[in-house]
């Protein structure tokens, strides 16, 4: 397991590089250029100067999230080669610079979605939280401008293009069905993954989060069934998932540890969290302990361990704790006591395995 800290980026991140350096066992920045537009190609010296930041302070930056996907490919549109290849050109470039997994999503319109950014948990802490009824009841466009409207960070995944050309957006789907989005992302990849085959980059599909379709919009990675119907749709080690244990854990059908087991070798990138689920089919994200949610973290480390894992790994979101003014799940403070708890279990499992084979 080699762990890595997600960082938004010189003067956009509240956490420096310096603070993430003192989280034991960190050796990477999983990062982004998140002003530029999904579909544009990314220009190699903005690419090469978060390599010399990196640098500076010892990390690497093998871990690229995300590089985003235009609509256009999504919506299967004519235009969409275009953007394809902007892609190619970015996976080229991001290569020269030694990144090794691009994680992305194949959501439309939205990427992951909550109802309130800061609902307070019993111990006086806030986390991100998703109310069911809410969504299910709520008009998207109120739902953007809601998000919109935290003025102090830009919202991975929520561009201000993107909102803006939300209603047509919503026309343009009303004809893609959930086969139609399946055939579009087979398009997708059949392109890409050879590109990245021989750039030695291996691609990881985030799941879809909440993992079940919002808005009347479809979604396609949300199980165990359809991650393996993913992982087939190309099948080479450059196809990949980017296992998120909180994303995948909204539903409790979802069995991840049995998922870890069987989808290890195609698994470049795990995201680790916990959260809890209520019955009306909300959820709470908590702090990364088993006990603290409803999310197996030991059982999926332990399969993680099991499985000799020698992956990419990060805590996901944490909890606002100690008053930490931070964007919304990306403070410092949990994540860095999640990174502990998860070596922890880690440790603890490495060791038993020294002494039994001694
Ligand atoms: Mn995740």
């Amino acid at each position: 397991m080699r762990m890595v800290f997600r960082w938004f980026g010189e003067g956009n991140d509240a956490v420096s590089l310096d603070h993430i350096k003192q989280i034991p066992g960190v050796e990477g920045l999983v990062w982004s250029l998140h002003d530029i537009p999904a579909g544009e190609e990314w220009p190699l010296e903005r690419i090469e100067e978060v390599k010399q930041q990196a640098d500076k302070h010892g990390f690497h930056i093998d871990v690229v999230e995300s590089v985003n996907i235009h609509e256009d490919i999504k919506l299967g549109l004519p235009t969409r080669d275009k953007y394809i290849e902007n892609y190619k050109r970015t996976i080229e470039k991001l290569s020269k610079v030694g990144v090794k997994v691009i994680c992305y999503n194949f959501m439309p319109v939205f990427d992951w979605t909550r109802t309130d950014l800061f609902k307070a948990l019993d111990d006086g802490s806030t986390a991100l939280f998703y109310e069911k009824a809410k969504v299910e009841n709520m008009d998207p466009i109120e739902l953007v401008e809601k998000i919109a409207s935290n003025q102090d960070f830009t919202m991975p995944g929520w561009e201000p293009e993107r909102l803006k050309s939300l209603k047509n957006l919503f026309d343009a789907y009303s004809k893609v069905s959930t086969e139609d989005l399946w055939n579009n992302l087979q398009y997708f990849l059949e392109q890409i993954i050879p590109v990245a085959e021989v750039n030695d980059i291996k691609m990881a599909i985030h799941p879809d989060d909440p993992p079940w379709p919002i808005f009347g919009l479809p979604r396609v990675i949300t199980s165990h069934e359809n991650i393996r119907r993913f992982l087939k749709l190309v099948d080479s080690p450059y196809n990949g998932v980017t296992l998120c244990s909180g994303s995948l854990g909204a539903n409790p059908e979802n069995d991840i540890p049995a998922m870890v087991r069987e989808f290890a070798d195609r698994i470049p990138f795990a995201h680790i969290r916990n959260l809890k689920r209520f019955d009306n089919g909300d959820f709470i994200e908590t702090s990364h302990r088993t006990a603290d949610g409803s999310v197996d973290i030991t059982n999926i480390v332990k399969a993680y361990h099991d499985s000799g894992f020698t992956g990419y790994a990060r805590p996901d979101h944490g909890r606002h704790i100690w008053d930490e003014q931070c964007r919304p799940g990306y403070g410092l403070y949990d994540r860095a006591l999640g990174i502990m708890y998860l070596w922890g279990l880690w440790d603890a499992m490495e060791n038993e395995k020294q002494s039994s084979t001694k």
